[in-house]
């Protein structure tokens, strides 16, 4: 970034950055505009009389302590509940606070917006491998084909897949001879650049992937290390027996041959991958599909191997690479359920759809005071009106956000996010899922000005007070403790590359940088190129912070089988939900389908529900319509730019049409992150443009059986042309 007086002037592309190669989002490429939007808070606002109006810091974190304590100490620890947002993922110094704030809240109403996205992903590989972070991602840069299933790399930048400029990635698989194949009902740009595109129909992915899995059974299971550690597989022969090409073929409105052919050339391609994403951790089987993907994956020989399905070799430690490999006593779900439906845990989180009704519902344990950090729940769960209706009656909310959002503006107190430009960053979060082993430090730009808070002091503040140890305690202190802490429990761990040692030696140690890079290094250095705090050669923060350019660890290399973290030691297929879902997914295939079913789509130039209030990103591509197929509008005398209603059970919005050919028969698409006009100012761009959001046609009642993650795609609706203009 060029930068003169605070101000971006540039944002120049990094060429030299093995990772990216020097693309750059259109969203980053306006990290100024973000910067200096007049519209972005920056003083804490507090809600009197029903306006929010600037106070003080102090006195923001004394409303907090005043506020909270005495509920946690009324209601119970339970009655505090936190909900984290997307925007957490992509800054260290949330995500890598976040585990203070979990611990002190002592809440189990822990939410994210993971359970309207990627858990059904993580909780399979949870079963599978021991491990949610264990995700199998294709080898972009080596493999020969590769499948796209319910994802848009080519607009999304890849989602647990790290990839920027996947756009140049599919091109150079496509020049070296390759193949992509997508399969997505609509013909999005990531289509666009396939050698082949089969438009399925929604919902229908685990009867395709259940047909290719039996058919590459049939021909028998491709013989490697991944296959041997799966053990005895003959019971899956009984478990898919229904799903031939033939018999689902008309439900996924891809021909039996088609899907035969698929499945050999999986088999016969050496470097080969299945990925998919929210296309199908978002729909009606969710968690059968992505176990369905793996199983793929590995009866065609293609996981673990170069050029495959692989797993990431983080810098950053994780759960599966720090030192042996040892079972994981947490891989499991249902550790406690919801208060109110009985919901389980998964991964620590309640779902989404329980918010509401622990918010709504009295007793012991109901809701009462609600913590949000970069979330925007109103626009992207579903039923919004409902949860507006809840927040109203929490007796104290608090929000941290960038902006007042659909959200934020219910809470008693918002607190603003400094400008990204006074803090450094490491993507922990994104590159434990990069198509590279890399890392990145980002140093802060510019320092902060007397009212801009770092994101570390408000998490510890924040965390502090969840812990009854008040809003104007020792920060440092506290943090140094839970350090400490750490650095006990590891040394106490026989599988650590740090086992044994004295606690003393690594925290001096790590006592050589600023505060807020410590557990940075500690998390480098016991992880898998570190340097074990000198017990081997390898990487320190110092080696990270000076490749300028990004640190690049190589291709991804194979990780079986010490990256098994289950009981059993093996990757473990044979999980009963699975079982069941293929018999609820035989039912499916039998039934009658609905005329209409309705599926999101991303845009380029906007990030869920935020991003509206920059000008310089408003697009032709970039409207909130219904794209509806050409020849289903045309016979109901319909065209582009009529007004249409969309109806479901759960509601129904009036919206603008877009007809294209780029979308299956049968199949309509909106986009998500959009009706802003529920919005009382705030952000003066967003409300010129409001849109309309399509969670008002989903319901907290359709839900992956498993994780209970909200389905969003797929939805029956029903299309009426609209009387008003
Ligand atoms: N520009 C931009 N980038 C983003 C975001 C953004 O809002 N804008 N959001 C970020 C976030 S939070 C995420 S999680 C990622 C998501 O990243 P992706 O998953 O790559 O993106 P989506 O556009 O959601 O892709 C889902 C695709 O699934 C298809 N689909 C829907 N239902 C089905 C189905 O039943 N079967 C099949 N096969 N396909 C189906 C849809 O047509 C759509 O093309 O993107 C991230 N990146
Ligand atoms: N129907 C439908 N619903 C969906 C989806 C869909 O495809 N269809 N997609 C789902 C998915 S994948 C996701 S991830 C969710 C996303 O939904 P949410 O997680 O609720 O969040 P976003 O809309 O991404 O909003 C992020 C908020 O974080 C703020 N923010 C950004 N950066 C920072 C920061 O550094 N600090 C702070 N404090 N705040 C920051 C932004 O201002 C914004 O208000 O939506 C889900 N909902
Ligand atoms: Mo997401």
């Amino acid at each position: 970034m060029e930068i003169e007086k605070d101000r971006v002037l540039n944002v120049i592309p990094d060429r030299e950055d093995p990772l990216s190669g020097g693309f750059v989002c259109p969203k980053g490429a306006v990290i100024g505009e973000v910067d200096a939007d007049p519209d972005r808070l920056r003083t804490p606002m507090l809600k009197t009389n029903g306006c929010h109006r600037p106070i003080s810091w102090d006195d923001a974190f004394s409303q907090i302590e005043e506020r909270i304590v005495p509920i946690q100490k009324e209601h119970g620890r339970d009655a505090v509940g936190l909900y984290v947002g997307n925007g957490a993922a992509h800054n260290y110094n949330l995500h890598g606070n976040l585990h203070h704030l979990l611990s002190n809240l002592g809440s189990q109403n822990f939410y994210t917006s993971g359970t309207v996205d990627q858990v059904p992903r993580q909780v399979v590989s949870m079963l599978m491998y021991g491990s949610e972070l264990s995700v199998p991602l294709p080898d972009l840069d080596r493999c020969q084909l590769l499948w796209v299933i319910g994802a848009n790399p080519a607009e999304s930048n890849g989602s647990m897949l790290t990839t920027p400029g996947f756009v140049g990635r599919a091109n150079a698989i496509r020049r070296r001879g390759g193949r992509v194949i997508v399969i997505d009902p609509q013909r999005t740009r990531t289509a666009q650049l396939a050698s082949e595109h089969l438009a399925i129909r929604p919902s229908a992915d685990g009867a395709f992937l259940a047909a290719v899995a039996n058919t590459l059974l049939k021909q028998k299971p491709v013989e490697n290390n991944a296959l041997r550690l799966c053990g005895d597989l003959t019971f899956l022969e009984s478990w898919l027996e229904p799903f031939t090409p033939e018999n689902v073929a008309d439900a996924c409105r891809v021909d039996a041959e088609t899907i035969t052919r698929l499945a050999t050339e999986l088999r016969e391609t050496e470097k080969a991958a299945v990925y998919g994403r929210m296309g199908t951790t978002t729909q009606a089987f969710s968690s059968l599909v992505v176990w369905l993907m793996d199983l793929v994956n590995i009866l065609a020989g293609n996981l673990d191997v170069e050029g495959g399905a692989m797993f990431a070799t983080p810098l950053f430690a994780q759960e599966n690479s720090m030192g042996d490999r040892v079972p994981s006593p947490t891989a499991v779900i249902g550790k406690w359920r919801s208060r109110v439906s009985g919901l389980p845990e998964a991964l620590h989180q309640l779902p989404v759809a329980c918010l509401p009704e622990e918010i709504e519902t009295p007793g012991q344990g109901q809701i009462k005071a609600l913590v949000t950090i970069a979330a925007n729940p109103v626009i992207s769960n579903p039923d919004p009106n409902r949860l507006r209706r809840a927040l109203s009656q929490l007796e104290f909310m608090v929000s941290y956000d960038t902006y007042i959002n659909e959200t934020t503006q219910y809470a008693d107190l918002i607190l603003p996010s400094p400008s990204r430009l006074t803090q450094f960053n490491y993507d922990s979060w994104f590159y434990q899922f990069a198509v590279r082993n890399y890392g990145r430090y980002t140093p802060a730009y510019r320092a902060p000005h007397a009212d801009e808070k770092p994101d570390r002091e408000v998490s510890l503040r924040l965390a502090m007070i969840f812990a009854g140890l008040g809003a104007d305690g020792d920060i440092d202190a506290f943090e140094m403790a839970a350090l400490r802490n750490e650095i006990e429990n590891e040394i106490g761990r026989p599988a650590s590359e740090i086992s044994g040692r004295d606690v003393e030696e690594i925290f001096n140690d790590l006592s050589r940088l600023p505060i807020e890079l410590r557990r940075l290094d500690f998390m480098f250095r016991i992880g898998p190129f570190g340097d074990g705090f000198g017990s081997k050669h390898g990487i320190r923060f110092e080696d990270v912070a000076a490749a300028s350019s990004g640190l690049d660890l190589g291709p991804l290399v194979p990780r079986l089988p010490n990256l098994l973290r289950t009981a059993s030691g093996q990757i473990d297929i044979r999980h009963e939900f699975a079982q069941e879902e293929l018999r609820r997914l035989k039912e499916w295939v039998d039934k009658d389908k609905p005329r209409y079913v309705l599926v999101g789509r991303r845009q380029l130039r906007s990030n869920n529900s935020w991003m509206h209030n920059i000008s310089s990103l408003r697009h032709a591509t970039r409207q909130c319509t219904l794209r509806m197929n050409s020849d289903d509008a045309a016979q109901s005398g319909l065209k582009s730019g009529d007004f249409v209603t969309v109806s479901t059970e759960h509601g129904s919005i009036k919206v603008r049409i877009e007809t294209t050919e780029s979308i299956a028969s049968g199949v309509v698409s909106l986009p998500h992150g959009w009706g802003h006009e529920t919005l009382d100012g705030g952000q003066r761009v967003s409300l010129q443009d409001p849109g309309v959001n399509v969670n008002q046609l989903t319901g907290h009642n359709r839900r992956d059986p498993l994780t209970n993650t909200a389905i969003v795609n797929g939805y029956a609706v029903q299309i009426a042309t609209s009387q008003c203009e």
